[in-house]
């Protein structure tokens, strides 16, 4: 059986637009004759690649797309990566993904070194030069993508979402949001994870809707652009930067920005929690507060707040989606029907495992696998009796959303360890207005090595070795960490006292 993302995608009206970029458009006839196009250069007429992992270093917009329908419709294994990733990084993934094929756009070819000789490098704008392929389509369970997503566990893990998975979703967020043909969707986010590639562009391509690309995230470009499009899907801290920029604005655009504003039809807001004073201000500019929706790398959107603006909830992410099932549990994991709870889920959008890790997929399930086990989210909710769903924070203090960005403090304590001025660290998130969770490292510095530890110092050094938003935005020098009798760092009591620091005196 072919897989029904891809047909469902192929098989739209040939002549209305698909994809808009700065540079570039196409049909979605375009699209699939490109896709085609492009599975033949990198597969080779009548050849498949057989799950083989294929790196995407692509600017979002019409050639990133083209690509990733080339090599899923090729039966390759599509590894979005963002150029945010600095070379160590780069160079890890491509290695755990053992990928030995990169598809990478000319504006980032400086980054493509970094995948070593064992890659081979095709450029993105090469892959309509042939023919277009006559390929055996990949099938329903067949493994699409692999999203790279933090873990307590140090390294980010490859999730594994097959094409039956992305489909499900694509249609179920498609009949939940009543997107269509009649849509443009305003598409600013990063495409390297869940929201931007299968919460946002897949399910807009596959209802036959338009999908404007910004290369990146420009909070006056969004503002501009709203006027164009009928759905928005954002971060909150996008969100507060479109409001900061519209704040900002000369009167004609502030007027422009919010006519925009009033005019979409759907506004979102997910991969982290959504302020309710944030949601409110949005609704004082656009006439309705975002949906605010939950989701999760490994499965997609489970919980969605109401089409209908007046039925949303602030500070709710809304009941479950159908299809999806759920559980509340505590920590002996028994069953608490109202929570709070760690919530489980269940349901054809969850993911298949992490790749060629069996340990870590296992441990992230419970009465089972994949396949028909319960996914452990790490999330703590609680269950109103009309089902609505609120998010109270995670299981584990080592895992952070800062600007709806996943971090491991794990991973970047591993990082800062290496560094000779630091003796000993502890990365915690603190609560914070714009990122949500600020990303906060507190060490204790080797003896006189204190004005090595400067934040700026260290912001500087570890830009070369994590992702940017990883890099954490203050570094507080302290004589010692506070540890309980076993001798395990209380991150809890270091969050309480940068809390209290950050409130000042009284
Ligand atoms: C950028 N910076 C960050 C950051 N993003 N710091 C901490 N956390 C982040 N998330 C840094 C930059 O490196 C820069 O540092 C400084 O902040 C200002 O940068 P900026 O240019 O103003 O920020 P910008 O590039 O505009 O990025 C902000 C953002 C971005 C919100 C647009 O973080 C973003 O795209 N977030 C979305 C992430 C996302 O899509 N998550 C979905 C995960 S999937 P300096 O030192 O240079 O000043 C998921 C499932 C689901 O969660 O439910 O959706
Ligand atoms: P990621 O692994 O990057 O996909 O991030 C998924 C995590 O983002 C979830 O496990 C939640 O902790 C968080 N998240 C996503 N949406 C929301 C939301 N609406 N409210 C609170 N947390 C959210």
């Amino acid at each position: 059986m072919i897989s029904p993302l891809v047909d469902r995608i192929l098989s739209r009206d040939p002549d209305r637009l698909a994809v808009v970029d700065d540079h570039d458009h196409c049909t979605y006839g375009e699209l699939a004759d490109r896709a085609r196009r492009a599975a033949g250069a990198i597969a080779g007429d009548g050849g498949s690649l057989g799950g083989l992992r294929v790196l995407l270093l692509v600017t979002p917009g019409v050639a990133w797309v083209e690509a990733f329908l080339g090599v899923v419709l090729a039966g390759g294994v599509a590894v979005p990566l963002t150029p945010l990733y600095p070379a160590p990084e780069l160079a890890a993934l491509a290695e755990d993904a053992d990928a030995s094929l990169a598809i990478v756009s000319d504006d980032l070819a400086d980054k493509a070194s970094a995948f070593g000789p064992r890659v081979r490098v095709v450029r993105a704008q090469d892959l309509g030069a042939g023919p277009p392929a006559a390929l055996a389509p990949p099938g329903p369970t067949d493994v699409a993508i692999l999203l790279y997503t933090s873990g307590t566990t140090g390294k980010p893990k490859g999730a594994m979402l097959t094409h039956a998975n992305l489909a499900h979703q694509a249609a179920l967020i498609g009949a939940a949001w009543g997107i269509g043909p009649h849509d443009t969707l305003l598409h600013a986010l990063p495409m390297h994870h869940m929201h931007g590639i299968a919460i946002a562009l897949l399910p807009a391509l596959a209802a036959g809707a338009k999908t404007r690309m910004l290369p990146r995230f420009d909070a006056l470009r969004v503002g501009r652009g709203l006027a164009d499009a009928t759905v928005w899907m954002a971060v909150p801290t996008m969100i507060q930067r479109l409001l900061e920029a519209h704040a900002a604005a000369d009167d004609r655009t502030r007027a422009a920005i919010a006519d925009g504003a009033r005019a979409l039809r759907l506004a979102t807001s997910g991969s982290a929690a959504l302020p309710v004073g944030l949601a409110a201000r949005f609704a004082d500019l656009a006439g309705a507060i975002p949906l605010e929706r939950f989701g999760m790398t490994e499965v997609g959107v489970a919980m969605s707040n109401p089409l209908d603006p007046t039925a949303r909830r602030p500070g709710s992410v809304g009941p479950v989606l159908p299809s999806f099932e759920s559980r509340l549990v505590d920590d002996a994991g028994r069953d608490v029907s109202t929570g709070p709870g760690e919530l489980l889920l269940r349901g054809p959008s969850v993911f298949s495992g992490y790749f060629r890790r069996p340990e870590a997929t296992a441990a992230a399930f419970v009465e089972g696998g994949p396949a028909g086990g319960w996914f452990r989210t790490g999330d703590l909710a609680d269950r109103a009796p009309d089902g609505f769903l609120r998010m109270l924070g995670r299981t584990s203090v080592d895992i952070l959303k800062s600007g709806g960005e996943k971090v491991s403090a794990l991973e970047v304590e591993e990082a800062l360890r290496d560094h000779e001025a630091i003796a000993e660290v502890a990365v915690v998130g603190v609560p914070d207005a714009t990122w949500g969770d600020r990303v906060v490292a507190v060490v204790v510095a080797a003896r006189g090595r204190e004005a090595a530890c400067a934040t700026d110092a260290i912001r500087a050094w570890a830009k070369g070795r994590l992702a940017a938003y990883k890099v954490p935005r203050e570094v507080v020098v302290v004589d010692a960490l506070p540890r309980n009798a076993m001798g395990k760092v209380v991150k809890p009591e270091i969050v309480r006292d940068l809390a209290r620091k950050a409130a000042g005196p009284g």
